[in-house]
């Protein structure tokens, strides 16, 4: 092949390359990773794994059914899905969360995975079947097109109406609804821009819709990465606008500084560290 064709194969090969690797990158219409390639086989691979092994009391949930509840997003334009799209997709797949087993979170997502166990521990939204199907995945149709985007996504920052959160829009708003007795919060108080987000999932769609006559307190805790940071700590900052919000609501109201059992869980990590020294 002479130099020209060389060029031209090899400029063709970037351009194909950087089409298909890119997730919200360069060149992609959104800002949030695209539609995983394998959502149908994930989703329903966990929806049964839920349902037949984690809780075989759930039987008789019809995972097709509720997988066909969930994809008539994915036939809609991608900033024009609204929480309420979901409905079905809830209703098919709701199921009680156990009194005392509520947790909440923000910036928290990995620690709270490990510490929930799998609900065997707690049960926060990704360990509840209607938020397990959709925990790390993305999710939307081509703006032009019938097909699902695989290259990028929009985000908050693209469309408020966005496929994914309008999901868990709709899941959290459930979820706090149904959760009861005392609830515990895990908050990042090494988190740069405070431990309690004023505007997020837990301040809009999680506390307005806690029932009051079913919740007997709110536990919170502050944890802290180890040799990080202590931005916040409890009655500090926007911690402490938590507390007051939810005093303000009529909720009893506790918090501790990094609770041991996930201090402990984060030691594992760090087990020379000085923070994670235990007293003999
Ligand atoms: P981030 O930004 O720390 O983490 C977002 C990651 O957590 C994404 O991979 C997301 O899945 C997954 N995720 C799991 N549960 C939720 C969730 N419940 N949610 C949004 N993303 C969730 O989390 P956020 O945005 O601050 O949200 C924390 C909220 O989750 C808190 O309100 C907590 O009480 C709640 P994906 O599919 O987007 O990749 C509700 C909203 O449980």
């Amino acid at each position: 092949m002479e130099a020209s064709g060389r060029t031209l194969l090899l400029l063709l090969l970037l351009l194909a390359a950087g089409g298909a690797g890119a997730q919200g990158g360069q060149g992609a219409r959104w800002s949030g990773e695209g539609t995983n390639p394998h959502l149908e086989s994930i989703f329903l691979g966990r929806c049964s794994d839920y349902t037949s092994l984690l809780s075989p009391e759930l039987r008789d949930k019809n995972c097709t059914a509720i997988w066909e509840a969930f994809r008539v997003v994915l036939d809609k334009d991608p900033c024009a899905v609204v929480p309420s799209d979901y409905d079905r997709f809830i209703d098919l797949s709701w199921h009680a969360i156990p009194k005392d087993k509520s947790l909440f979170w923000e910036n928290n997502h990995l620690l709270v995975t490990s510490y929930s166990e799998n609900a065997r521990r707690f049960m926060p939204l990704c360990d509840v079947l209607y938020g397990r199907v959709g925990d790390f995945l993305s999710w939307c149709r081509q703006t032009n097109g019938s097909e699902p985007d695989y290259q990028s996504c929009p985000t908050s920052a693209d469309c408020e109406n966005n496929p994914v959160d309008s999901y868990w829009k709709r899941a959290s708003i459930q979820y706090s609804k149904d959760s009861s007795g005392v609830i515990y919060v895990m908050l990042n108080g090494s988190d740069p821009n405070g431990a309690y987000p004023l505007q997020g999932f837990f301040a809009d769609y999680e506390i307005p819709y806690f029932q009051k006559d079913n919740v007997t307190r709110f536990e919170v805790w502050v944890m802290h990465e180890i040799g990080g940071p202590k931005v916040e700590s409890c009655g500090e900052g926007s911690v402490k606008t938590l507390e007051e919000r939810l005093k303000g609501m009529g909720f009893e109201y506790s918090c501790i500084n990094d609770y041991l059992p996930v201090k402990l869980l984060k030691c594992v990590d760090h087990s020379t560290h000085p923070d994670c020294a235990l007293n003999s």
